[in-house]
């Protein structure tokens, strides 16, 4: 008899769950109208990506994030605190890291992803269904000095704010990361963005996505951006933009250099202390830390590295047009 009750109330809730999820899209729908823009995965013309699609070559190596605040009004709550930087690696599996207000996380495959036909690369958030989206702008690099941000359109014609726990529309969002439930990935393309020299978009290096605050009272810091209306306040350890994953479809692994003139590069002494050198043949060596910033770029053999805070750094040793990127540490 226990048995029969527990089916019943498990298939009471399933229906439950349907019946509002569908009574919430209609109901967005109804109030706000649809936007031009791909609707939730599943339904005819999405662009969401679902983890297992074929079409990925690899998931991210590398995240570092800077937290945002729990509500960017109210430093005394502290900084959003769940989850860890390596939540955002390998194959989306619902184990976030999340951003808080405004937060910084920063990206890196093993290699450089390049502008194929269609999306380059893809950005899982943690959505438990199609409409309650938390947003977040995306901006790439290929030095690690110069970045530039996709252009997004937001249309929602709501002018009240959006709740922690309110409704959005994803056919009125447009190339801002989380526009897809969990599990299903928000695709971006290099060939969207604008003509920029500083940015080669056959060989991007890193990936870097900024939590939208989303508070209507707020002028925000982008001041070339169209307003993006985010649920807000989220004032929770979750806070913010909950970064699952990123894939490439693209990507140019840094194993695809000819093996043999990596091999030929090496960094000696590793851990260095006062001079890197580099060995073997190259153009130019930029070097980043691990918050993937631009901290020496030299064309000499041997670097001063004695002023570099001690920890681990990239060497990105370009030869013949690629990168070669070796490890080393600063004592
Ligand atoms: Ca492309
Ligand atoms: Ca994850």
């Amino acid at each position: 008899m226990k048995i029969i009750y527990g089916i019943f109330l498990f298939l009471y809730l399933i229906i439950m769950k349907v019946v509002i999820v569908a009574f919430l899209v209609s109901f967005v729908k109804l109030s706000v109208g649809q936007g031009i823009y791909a609707p939730a995965a599943g339904q005819t013309g999405t662009t969401a990506i679902h983890k297992d699609s074929s079409i990925i070559v690899s998931w991210a190596s590398s995240c570092h994030v800077i937290r945002g605040l729990k509500h960017i009004d109210s430093a005394q709550l502290g900084y959003a605190s769940q989850g860890v930087d390596s939540d955002a690696l390998a194959i989306a599996d619902g184990k976030t890291v999340s951003l808080g207000d405004s937060g910084v996380a920063t990206i890196q495959f093993d290699g450089t992803i390049y502008d194929g036909a269609g999306a380059d690369f893809v950005i899982y958030e943690n959505a438990f269904d199609p409409t309650f989206l938390e947003l977040a702008y995306v901006y790439v690099t290929s030095d690690g000095v110069a970045w530039d941000r996709f252009d997004y359109d937001y249309t929602d014609p709501r002018t009240t704010q959006i709740g922690p726990f309110g409704a959005s529309d994803p056919t009125h969002i447009h190339n801002l990361a989380g526009k897809y439930e969990v599990f299903y990935g928000t695709p971006f393309d290099l060939s969207d963005l604008r003509f920029n020299p500083s940015i080669d978009k056959n060989a991007i290096t890193q990936i870097r996505i900024v939590d939208a605050i989303g508070d209507k009272n707020r002028l925000h810091f982008l001041t070339d951006s169209v307003y993006v209306n985010d649920p807000f306040p989220t004032p929770y350890e979750s806070g913010g933009f909950d970064l699952d994953a990123i894939a490439a479809i693209h990507l140019n692994p840094a194993t695809s250099i000819d093996e043999e003139v990596a091999n030929t590069i090496r960094l000696y002494p590793n851990p260095s202390i006062n001079t890197l050198n580099i060995i073997g043949e190259f153009d130019e060596v930029i070097i980043i830390n691990t918050q993937g910033l631009l901290v020496s770029k030299s064309q000499e053999q041997s670097i001063d590295v004695s002023g570099l805070s001690p920890g681990v750094y990239f060497a990105n040793v370009k030869h013949d047009n690629e990168f070669i990127i070796k490890r080393f540490i600063k004592k």
